[in-house]
């Protein structure tokens, strides 16, 4: 049952002064301030227990100045309770942001599967999903370089499907006995307890320059996949294979692939830096914000299906999660659509408390033979042991399936269901009704495994470094100089030279020119050796689908504009390229020296979304400065306002200016290009800020 609690919306009322009652009689509350609380006016404020508080302001004195007594139990049920508000963050993914939504399925794989979601089109499907970072804490900012989780809980009618992925396709290592080293050597470092959220430090590092089945990896992470524009434009990936099983139990393998609408966006890595300091909650806020407009973010699931005999021709393994396979190789089926819709009544009853598991599959799906996902099936139901603390956590409602739930487990720590009668057991003749195995239940594939029992690795997993190859060889110029900067950065706060060496001779394998320009970058006077390998990697054939610069969607449908203004901006300008703005479906902020309102050339009063100062121009994607001549003369002594301008260039923003934002233009010393736009071109703004001003990069940045 709900717990039904004051929302606070009726404020207590400040009055001239109340006054204590010397005989304790309750007919007067005096708070700090001298407030008095308006008593019987909205839903009774209980105890846990049911019993009406009659005073939330006093604890219970022996005397008027006098100790507090411990017969005070309402004081001290309160206490205790917000003494224990917190349960174990989560050790990887604390950092999060949950959304409600529905799955629609828009073409069935009867073909394939028995699985209702997967079959029974038009059909619509409740979800919940997390996105998270992975290395900080839980109140960590939101835009360090990391990879994102991206977990969606779909409640099916054959029980709940935890797809349990990350933004990039690929993982870091190929067996899960790895992966507590991983996250120690990426986590805080155990004497200092720094640096948080942030894989640039001498352990993660060291673990890697050791580890070479993570360079395909890293070099996803070096990307600017791991600086995502918004958690609305993020691809979302299952990884592993998984299996599609039919009703005679043959097998389909299959890969999930999340695709958003908006398409793929991301920002630059000195971008995400200043936001991580200008809102630290800017993916969160985004996301809230646009959930709560009713811009609801979708995105396409489509599937990679593929047999047996497929795979075999694969020139890699797909057990490996190191491994992607091409969209060239086996193309995407787009299967149905998500739509996140609605934001979660509560943080912690919701975003925090729900517990994904990759064991969470309905009757027609499998795993496959990947070390990886084994390794998971079993970490994850145990971490919600451990952090919500016991068995039944499946019924918190957001774990809790939307079908009924029968079986004859009992107990435990927190068990909220009174099963009725005296059996609990199965088999059994006592209970007629009671549950019984079912024909439509999950079933596993039948395979045949044979082999030799032993801890090793199979040497289809060997090769570490034709698909990292494959990944920098396909993306545009101005991504792989992005690649290229972000290892320098990183390998730049490792102390130790011989990790940045190792890191360098790894690089060697991947591509020469990689290697040279971070060893470059390093300060190296010559590059190492290759690092030893007896399967260097083999040329693959590009693969654009893995780019974003190249997938960037002619749009700014889901993106925001800042349009700075002041007291005496030109109306008509300003109302022209709002309309414009909100014609090509952004949104756009009203941003002023000062908050409250401006009055326009026109004498017309905008509203006034931001101050300047607190506003700055890497919150937006493009921005407008329409300004009087009297504010931009003011302005040229302000610090904030020439940031706005030299940040928007220096992030290869489109920027609209009319004569008075031009002079703020020369104090911040930039030099106008095809993205510098009259503030009367609305159309040629738009389609300026439609994307980055890419050629504009390497006049405003030394790329390695
Ligand atoms: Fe994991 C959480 C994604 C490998 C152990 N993982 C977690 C979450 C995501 C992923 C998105 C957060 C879910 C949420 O929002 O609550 N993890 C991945 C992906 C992996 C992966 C895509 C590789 C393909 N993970 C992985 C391995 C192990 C774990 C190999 C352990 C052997 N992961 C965990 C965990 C977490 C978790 C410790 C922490 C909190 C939780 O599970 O519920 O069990």
């Amino acid at each position: 049952m709900a717990n039904e609690q004051s929302t606070g919306d009726s404020l207590p009322t400040k009055v001239a002064a109340a006054k204590p009652d010397p005989a304790g009689a309750l007919t007067t509350d005096v708070g700090n301030g001298g407030e008095l609380h308006q008593r019987d006016s909205g839903t009774p404020l209980t105890t846990n227990q049911g019993v009406p508080v009659s005073d939330n302001q006093n604890s219970l004195r022996a005397s008027t100045r006098g100790p507090t007594l411990l017969e005070d139990f309402i004081l001290r049920e309160k206490i205790t309770h917000f003494d224990h508000e917190r349960i174990p963050e989560r050790i990887v993914h604390a950092r999060g942001t949950g959304v409600h939504g529905v799955f629609e399925l828009t073409e069935s794989l009867a073909q394939y599967t028995t699985a209702k979601i997967l079959t029974e089109v038009g059909e619509k499907t409740e979800v919940f999903a997390r996105f998270s970072t992975v290395a900080g804490g839980a109140g960590s900012v939101d835009t360090p370089r990391d990879v994102r989780g991206f977990a969606v809980k779909m409640y099916t009618k054959e029980g709940n499907w935890d797809l349990v992925g990350n933004n990039i396709p690929v993982f870091f290592i190929q067996d899960a006995i790895k992966f507590p080293d991983l996250i120690h050597s990426v986590k805080m470092e155990p004497d200092r307890g720094f640096p948080q959220a942030a894989s640039a430090h001498d352990t993660f590092w060291d673990f890697i320059s050791l580890s070479p089945e993570s360079l395909h990896m890293i070099m996803w992470a070096m990307s600017d996949r791991t600086l995502p524009r918004s958690l609305r434009m993020i691809e979302g990936f299952g990884i592993h294979s998984f299996r599609l099983l039919d009703a005679q139990g043959k097998s389909t393998f299959v890969k999930f692939h999340w695709r958003p609408r908006l398409g793929l966006q991301s920002t630059l890595w000195d971008e995400a830096v200043k936001i991580a300091g200008a809102d630290p909650d800017f993916h969160r806020r985004d996301m809230f914000e646009n959930v709560s407009a009713g811009n609801f973010p979708e995105w396409d699931l489509a599937v990679q299906l593929f047999t047996e005999e497929d795979a075999a021709k694969f020139p890699f393994d797909h057990l490996d999660s190191t491994k992607l396979i091409p969209e060239e190789l086996i193309p995407l089926k787009v299967i149905g659509k998500m739509t996140l819709n609605r934001w979660p009544n509560n943080f912690f009853a919701e975003t925090e408390q729900v517990a994904f598991c990759p064991s969470h599959v309905p009757p027609g799906l499998d795993f496959s033979n990947d070390p990886l996902l084994h390794g998971r099936l079993h970490s994850y139901l145990d971490t919600q042991l451990s952090r919500l603390g016991g068995p039944n956590f499946h019924q918190i409602p957001i774990n809790a399936a939307k079908v009924p739930v029968s079986n004859n487990q009992r107990d435990g720590h927190m068990q909220m269901s009174q099963p009725v009668g005296r059996v609990a057991y199965e088999p059994n003749s006592l209970m007629k009704d009671g549950p019984r195995e079912s024909t439509r239940g999950f079933r596993s594939f039948a395979s045949a495994e044979n082999g030799t029992h032993a801890r090793i690795r199979s040497e289809t997993f060997a090769d570490h470094y034709s698909q990292a190859r494959m990944f920098f060889n396909s993306q545009t110029a101005p991504e792989q100089t992005h690649m290229a900067a972000a290892l320098v950065f990183e390998l730049s706060k490792v102390e130790h030279p011989h990790i940045r060496e190792t890191m360098v001779s790894h690089l060697r394998r991947v591509d020469e020119t990689l290697a040279q320009r971070v060893a470059t970058g390093l300060g190296m006077k010559k590059l190492p050796d290759p690092f030893p390998t007896d399967t260097p990697a083999e040329d693959m054939p590009p693969s654009p689908a893995l780019q974003i610069i190249g997938k960037m969607k002619d749009t700014l449908q889901g993106r925001a504009v800042g349009v700075l203004v002041s007291d005496g901006s030109d109306s008509a300008l300003v109302n022209a390229i709002t309309a414009a703005i909100t014609k090509a479906g952004a949104d756009f902020k009203i941003i002023a020296p000062h908050i409250g309102e401006v009055e326009l050339s026109d004498q017309s009063c905008l509203k006034v979304d931001g101050q300047l100062a607190g506003t700055p121009s890497v919150m937006f994607d493009a921005v407008a400065i329409i300004l009087s001549d009297d504010a931009a003369a003011k302005l040229l002594k302000e610090a904030a306002a020439i940031d706005f301008v030299r940040d928007a260039f220096g992030h290869l923003k489109a920027i609209a200016v009319d004569a008075g934002a031009k002079a703020l233009l020369d104090k911040a010393g930039v030099q106008a290009d095809a993205g510098v736009v009259d503030a009367g071109n609305a159309a040629g703004f738009i389609t300026a800020a439609k994307t980055r001003q890419w050629d504009r990069e390497p006049k405003v940045r030394n790329l390695p």
